[in-house]
């Protein structure tokens, strides 16, 4: 008996294990809807433009040491199932909006579990409380949450009042024909575009993106991959690449369009459209919004019940191999 127990000890302590390293602290960035406090009106989606995603490019899934994060809008439902998503756990307390769920990407799980609550960001939870709608996470020294800051690559919301301003395309002198609109990406806080949707993603006008994650690289043909790992901030048809959402009220979301508002599509701004994952893959309905994603090449830390649990455990281990 003793033995069965402590063999069982054993195997929770070695699934905890591989859940809990390596560990490090993150900046998270966060921009808010236009119902939160505080309130953001212009920025919907945003990247650091250094998301490493170039492996998915070719297909490559799954993959070890990757985790997708990601949030939805306040009306996300989730999948019931058995066991429910995350999201569907955390939308019966009216609480999914203003949570980040984290996908280790050599598991790719509708069940993949919430990694940040509100209050571990700062936020306000409940139906009228804060909406996470756009999201970057990169490693650092020190665990700091930036709230609304300006993301380096962003698309604008529809109800930005920059919406229909003049924009040039950057690296050029070609002006936007229909100016800026939600289906660009604009480079921080000016009027000047990294690229177009309708130009470079294959969207359609009147699309919205709502979750950006974004790998700017620089064209160079001496190098093996023909790139280097370096922004430039212009568009490379073919080099540059992207995974991206849109909102429910896009063209390309509608009943007849080839998306919903839960995928997640991927371009080489040559067009193109692929689907990278889609909303069931990620614990959500045909209708849930996912409006927040980044991608980071590390392993999720704990969150501190798991950290507890695993301390727990290893005393149980120890006193029962001591008897
Ligand atoms: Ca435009
Ligand atoms: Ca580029
Ligand atoms: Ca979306």
């Amino acid at each position: 008996m003793r033995f069965g127990l402590t063999r069982a000890a054993v195997g929770v302590l070695c699934t905890l294990a591989s859940v809990a390293r390596p560990v490090s602290a993150q900046v998270i960035g966060l921009s808010l809807d236009a119902a939160s406090s505080p309130v953001e009106y212009d920025v919907c989606a945003g990247s650091n433009g250094y998301e490493p995603i170039d492996k998915f490019m070719n297909g490559s899934l799954p993959a070890s040491h990757m985790n997708l994060f990601f949030s939805v809008d306040r009306l996300a439902f989730g999948i019931p199932g058995s066991p429910p998503s995350a999201v569907h756990v955390e939308a019966q307390a009216v609480s999914a909006h203003g949570d980040i769920v984290a996908l280790d990407m050599s598991t790719i799980s509708p069940t993949a579990p919430v990694y940040r609550q509100e209050p571990a960001l700062g936020l306000d939870p409940g139906f009228y409380g804060d909406d996470i709608d756009g999201l970057q996470i990169s490693d650092n020294p020190q665990q700091q949450i930036l709230l609304n800051s300006a993301f380096d690559y962003q698309s604008l919301c529809r109800s930005s009042l920059s919406i229909g301003q003049p924009a040039n395309f950057s690296g050029g002198v070609a002006a936007d024909p229909d100016g800026l609109t939600p289906d660009d990406i604009a480079l921080g806080i000016l009027n000047v575009l990294f690229a177009s949707g309708v130009r470079d993603m294959g969207l359609q006008p009147g699309d919205a993106i709502d979750g950006l994650i974004l790998m700017d690289v620089t064209p160079d043909p001496s190098n093996p991959e023909g790139f280097r790992r370096e922004a430039n901030g212009v568009v490379d048809p073919g080099f540059d690449m992207a995974i991206f959402s849109l909102d429910p009220f896009s063209p390309s979301t509608s009943l007849f369009g080839p998306w919903k508002p839960g995928d997640l599509i991927k371009t080489r701004f040559m067009g193109d459209q692929q689907l990278f994952l889609g909303a069931a893959a990620l614990g959500l309905s045909d209708t849930d919004n996912l409006d927040a994603a980044a991608i980071i090449s590390e392993r999720v830390i704990p969150e501190p019940g798991m950290a507890a649990l695993f301390l727990l455990m290893l005393g149980y281990f120890v006193r029962s191999r001591g008897r």
